[in-house]
């Protein structure tokens, strides 16, 4: 038997592209059908089959309704915390240093590899209730913590059983190429090999991850070498993205591009020749303003160049133990537009339907559209700006989860 719900008395931000701004509909009403969206726009246009089978009716009560927010760049699954390293930081050492010096992702690294899969699920749980308790429905998680077969296959499997564990929606992307563990110290060609020859096959193989990601950086893995993974994921099938970009300007974001890449993310140093070559491939540039922000960089990725190519922009937490341990949503949102002028609407346009494209999603995901999956954030607002607005305070009313109540 069919199930409908219908949240009525609502004010709409569809995210619906036919739709000018956020799509916004004053007056509007949602039907779920079996978990999918049977109907979202105006209440008076609302289909009469479907006010009569409801089998439930919620009174938004003149509430905002959003897509489920998507985090789509997170690296929630670790063990361990770099707090220390953030004490030397503000003694002066830089997070070049500290990486060169063997700390920094190596020290993620190795209580990473000693952690078991649930010990890695426990430790994530609460940094996943976090984001949750503010409306978010799905959520991208990279493995590039483990950096040999055994063990990024247990990230994956542990961001798997988060899941299992909550009613969210994990999306799964393997990061081997993030940083060079000890065993190939010196040898970062043997350790690409590796990871192309060991890692990606058996991930592809036991379908562990949806994407294949890489750090494009001289701290870690140079255009040639990221192309060699890039290669491997295409032999597997799968799609990439890319870390480019971030502390200096290697040509990233336009090789990834070549590869018809999802994403690139971070961006802080992209060029106008890397804009065009994003633009041409469709490729949605991910920025990451916690890093920034938890880094004290100054170097700000180009938006206005972004804005005037068409390239679209998502945001994300980047929830991670050494350049950014932020978990949560909304205020990455504030961060997004006094660290990069973003506008309200387009950071909010960066957790939905953008953040979507950004995980291959679109089609499922990010807008309020008859067909897509049903979930949704009711918010305790006026208006969709003070999502962004606000620091540190969470207006979240109810959280819908493939049109289904979820307590907060
Ligand atoms: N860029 C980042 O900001 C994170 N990874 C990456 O490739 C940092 C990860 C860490 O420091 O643990
Ligand atoms: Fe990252």
């Amino acid at each position: 038997m069919t199930t409908t719900r219908l949240f009525r008395n609502a004010r709409l931000a569809t995210m619906d592209p036919a739709r000018n701004g956020l799509g916004i509909v004053e007056k509007g009403a949602v039907a779920a059908e079996d978990g999918r969206i049977a109907y979202a726009g105006p209440e008076a246009d609302l289909p009469s089959s479907l006010a009569v089978t409801a089998s439930e009716i919620i009174d938004c009560e003149g509430r905002w309704i959003t897509p489920g927010l998507i985090d789509c760049h997170t690296h929630i699954v670790h063990a361990g915390n770099r707090a220390h390293e953030f004490e030397l930081r503000l003694n002066g050492a830089t997070y070049e240093e500290i990486a060169r010096a063997g700390g920094g992702i190596l020290s993620t690294v190795n209580a990473t590899r000693a952690a078991s899969e649930a010990e890695l699920v426990a430790s994530a749980l609460p940094r996943l209730d976090a984001l949750i308790a503010e409306g978010v429905t799905t959520i991208e998680v990279k493995s590039g913590y483990g950096l040999d077969r055994e063990n990024e296959a247990k990230m994956l499997r542990a961001a798997a059983r988060l899941a299992a564990e909550r009613d969210v929606s994990i999306v799964r992307t393997c990061l081997g190429a993030h940083a060079l563990p000890p065993e190939f110290a010196g040898d970062k060609d043997a350790y690409i090999e590796d990871v192309c020859r060991n890692q990606l096959p058996f991930v592809a193989k036991e379908h562990l991850a949806d994407a294949v990601d890489g750090f494009c950086e001289r701290i870690a893995f140079s255009p040639e070498q990221i192309a060699r993974v890039f290669d491997a994921a295409r032999a597997h099938g799968l799609p990439v993205k890319l870390h480019a970009e971030q502390l200096s300007n290697l040509g990233g974001a336009a090789l990834a591009a070549r590869y018809g890449a999802l994403s690139a993310d971070h961006l802080e140093y992209l060029d106008e020749t890397g804009v065009a070559a994003m633009s041409k491939s469709g490729t949605v540039a991910v920025l990451l303003p916690g890093a920034f922000y938890f880094l004290k960089e100054t170097q700000k990725p180009p938006v206005a160049l972004l804005r005037r190519a068409g390239v679209p922009i998502a945001i994300a937490t980047d929830c991670n133990p050494g350049s950014s341990p932020l978990t949560s949503l909304l205020l990455t949102l504030n961060m997004a537009c006094t660290l990069f002028a973003l506008t309200p609407d387009e950071t909010l346009l960066g957790v939905t339907r953008n953040a979507a494209k950004a995980l291959g999603l679109q089609r499922e995901i990010g807008t309020l559209e008859a067909g897509k999956r049903c979930d949704l954030a009711i918010w305790e607002i006026d208006r969709p700006a003070e999502l962004a607005y606000r620091i540190g305070f969470n207006p979240l009313w109810r959280r819908v989860r493939n049109g289904q109540w979820q307590s907060r």
